[in-house]
């Protein structure tokens, strides 16, 4: 891979990156509503068919709608495959998930124009709702097809309005019975590379423009149900209410106490109230609670302290989805560091398709790109244009070493 120019991929990745800017940014914020099954998601989906069409590749959409475009065929070879995803969080930034799939075209243009001829195939996936920002659990594309959730709980997941993912398959034309695990898919990945923007410090701090990934931290979500009384907001008596409120605001701040005890992180993202009105007291509240944490038994006992205390106020707390700590594959991470000897290991707090897939039994490893404002889940996520180049050449390299073999 030496004496390449990177043309190809630079060129490539502008003109990718450029395309995708406006598909469902918001004007008012600057950052990207991209939920699953939506108009947006039927665009991006568009959007990556074509770019697989325009490269000659062989495109395949999985039993959870996961797209998967092909140079070779892997029903020869497991092949190696690239990407990531195309979702958001509400009001996302642009790099989180686009990154790795305009790196992964681009590192295959590049490929290309150096007359590289792989000895294996090399496959560029689209996973499905990674974010989980419709239906509330992340990484359900890679979750359903390797078996970490059951379509019929997929099914049965319910958006903001109520709205099932099967109700929501049916609207954008798909079959809700045809979602499963795939293990057709699955035999089909030899190894699984995602480069994917940093999601804080680490590269800033390590002044490298491209980290090797070594593992992800554990993380779940909970459900949190406080019930109340509905009741006037001027007449009532403070002491005849039973406002859910005030449960919820309780169980908020027990979590940040409890994430501090524990060295670990809580956040309390999303909420809804009801009837949520101004001048209604909340006869019911829901919290849904991020915890994660390096340690898995810290993280249990931090949930168990907020369960306690969500409990006072006779809240119901229930379990969405729990990761375990997932190591990148060793053998991979080696063959990384060969040819990226320059490239920082990190760890990081966030989950991932390819830690999914990783806890599936498929050697799965990350590349992170510097994000030089350290946040993410954020209209103010960034990469430069430079380090965004240098995850190009990183994955180009790296796929280079993985498909000679
Ligand atoms: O939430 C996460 O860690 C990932 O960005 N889905
Ligand atoms: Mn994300
Ligand atoms: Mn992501
Ligand atoms: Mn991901």
């Amino acid at each position: 891979m030496t004496g390449s120019d990177g043309r190809a991929s630079r060129s490539s990745f502008d003109r990718q990156w450029a395309d995708l800017g406006g598909i469902g940014r918001s004007e008012e914020t600057g950052g990207y509503r991209r939920y699953a099954l939506t108009g947006v998601d039927h665009t991006l989906r568009e959007w990556f068919a074509g770019e697989a069409a325009a490269r000659g590749l062989e495109l395949t959409t999985d039993r959870m709608g996961n797209q998967w475009a092909w140079w070779g065929d892997p029903d020869i070879t497991p092949g190696i495959v690239t990407g990531s995803h195309l979702d958001s969080v509400p009001d996302g930034g642009a790099y989180d998930g686009p990154l790795g799939v305009v790196s992964a075209f681009a590192a295959l243009d590049q490929l290309r124009a150096e007359g590289f001829v792989p000895a294996r195939p090399l496959g560029i996936v689209n996973f499905s709702d990674e974010e989980g920002a419709r239906f509330g659990v992340a990484c359900a594309g890679s979750r359903v097809i390797t078996g970490a959730m059951t379509p019929e709980r997929a099914l049965g997941l319910q958006d903001g309005e109520g709205v099932t993912m099967a109700e929501a398959l049916r609207s954008a034309g798909r079959d809700p019975h045809t979602i499963g695990s795939d293990p057709e898919t699955l035999k089909r990945i030899g190894a699984f590379v995602e480069l994917h923007v940093e999601q804080g410090r680490g590269l800033i701090d390590l002044g490298q423009p491209v980290a090797i990934g070594t593992d992800i931290w554990p993380h779940g979500r909970w459900r949190i149900d406080f019930p109340g009384e509905a009741n006037h907001a001027g007449t009532t008596r403070l002491t005849d209410r039973h406002d859910a409120m005030i449960g919820l605001a309780s169980t908020v701040l027990a979590a940040r106490s409890a994430a501090s005890m524990h060295g670990c992180v809580a956040t309390v993202g999303k909420t809804l109230l009801v009837p949520g009105g101004v001048n209604a007291i909340p006869s019911a509240a829901t919290a849904w609670l991020d915890g994660r944490g390096a340690d898995e038994n810290a993280v249990r006992r931090m949930v168990t302290e907020i369960t306690t205390a969500a409990g006072e106020f006779g809240a119901e707390v229930g379990e969405e989805s729990w990761t375990p700590t997932t190591r990148f594959d060793a053998g991979l991470i080696g063959r990384l560091q060969e040819v990226l000897p320059t490239a920082p290991l990190l760890g990081t707090g966030a989950g991932h398709d390819a830690g999914i897939l990783a806890t599936a039994g498929i050697p799965s490893a990350m590349l992170f790109v510097r994000n030089p404002t350290g946040i993410s889940h954020s209209p103010a996520e960034h990469a430069d244009r430079d380090d965004c180049l240098a995850g190009v050449e990183a994955l180009t390299a790296v796929l280079a070493e993985l498909l000679n073999c």
